[in-house]
């Protein structure tokens, strides 16, 4: 991995937002991809933040403080990783659950659903189930797409499907599932219909579920 790299990864992880800006630029100028920046660079660097978060090594401030610097260097992928070339692949509602307020993964993987010529509509965070529904019933989207980072708001998901088959809006709608607490069993318990482990994979995912993988 490069130096740049590595050294962008040290900044997120210190929240220095302004030093992780000027290293995605300077790196995106070198010539690396956005996809090699976002995974070896920014997420290498919440990685470190999540597992000194758990080993009580670091604090909610200075986590915060990480979420920020990892906005910073989102902000200026996100261009990239959103242009298209390619129209009309469906439309994607994403939101993450009620009671959370993690958005980092959702909104990369906003980004790269249209990048990958999806319609995305973003609901944001904290999202109550009911309006999921009425969203879904409004805007007829092909996939509804469902973030969560707790192990006490993941629930949510599965009161979500039972909703949607108690509105006869269930048939109309994929569901999809993620965030670091789901696993494919969960999502297979829950009955939704597709589930991945990151954004990219969640982009082919939904092709697949679309018919158009
Ligand atoms: Co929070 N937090 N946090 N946090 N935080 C976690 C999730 C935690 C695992 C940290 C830890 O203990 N190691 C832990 C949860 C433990 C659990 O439930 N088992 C935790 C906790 C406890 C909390 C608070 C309760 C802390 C407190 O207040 N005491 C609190 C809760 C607030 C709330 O939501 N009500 C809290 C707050 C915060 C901040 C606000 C400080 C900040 C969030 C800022 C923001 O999002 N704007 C934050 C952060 C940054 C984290 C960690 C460190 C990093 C999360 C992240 O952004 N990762 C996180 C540790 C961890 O996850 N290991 C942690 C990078 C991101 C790219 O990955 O979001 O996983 P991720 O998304 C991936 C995949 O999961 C997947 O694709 C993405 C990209 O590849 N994916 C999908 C995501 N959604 C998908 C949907 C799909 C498909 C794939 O289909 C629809």
């Amino acid at each position: 991995m490069s130096q740049l790299l590595t050294q962008m990864a040290e900044d997120l992880y210190y929240g220095d937002g302004e030093a992780v800006a000027r290293a995605t630029q300077e790196a995106l100028e070198s010539g690396l991809s956005p996809h090699e920046i976002l995974a070896d660079g920014l997420i290498a660097g919440m990685n470190v933040v999540g597992k000194d978060f758990r080993e009580c090594n670091l604090f909610l401030p200075e986590v915060l403080a990480a979420a920020k610097a990892m906005h910073a260097g989102m902000a200026i992928l996100r261009p990239l990783l959103s242009a298209s070339d390619s129209s009309n692949t469906g439309t994607v509602l994403l939101g993450t659950v009620k009671g959370d307020v993690h958005d980092i993964g959702k909104n990369l993987l906003g980004m790269m659903m249209a990048g990958a010529g999806f319609e995305v509509i973003d609901l944001g965070v904290d999202v109550p189930v009911e309006r999921f529904v009425s969203e879904v019933e409004a805007r007829e989207p092909d996939i509804v797409g469902v973030s969560a980072l707790l192990t006490t708001t993941m629930g949510h998901m599965k009161t979500l499907i039972t909703a949607l088959e108690q509105a006869g809006l269930r048939e109309r709608v994929k569901v999809m599932v993620g965030g670091a607490p789901v696993t494919d069993a969960y999502a297979e318990e829950i009955g939704a219909d597709g589930f991945a482990t990151n954004a990219s994979a969640a982009v082919e995912r939904a092709k697949v579920l679309l018919g158009r993988g």
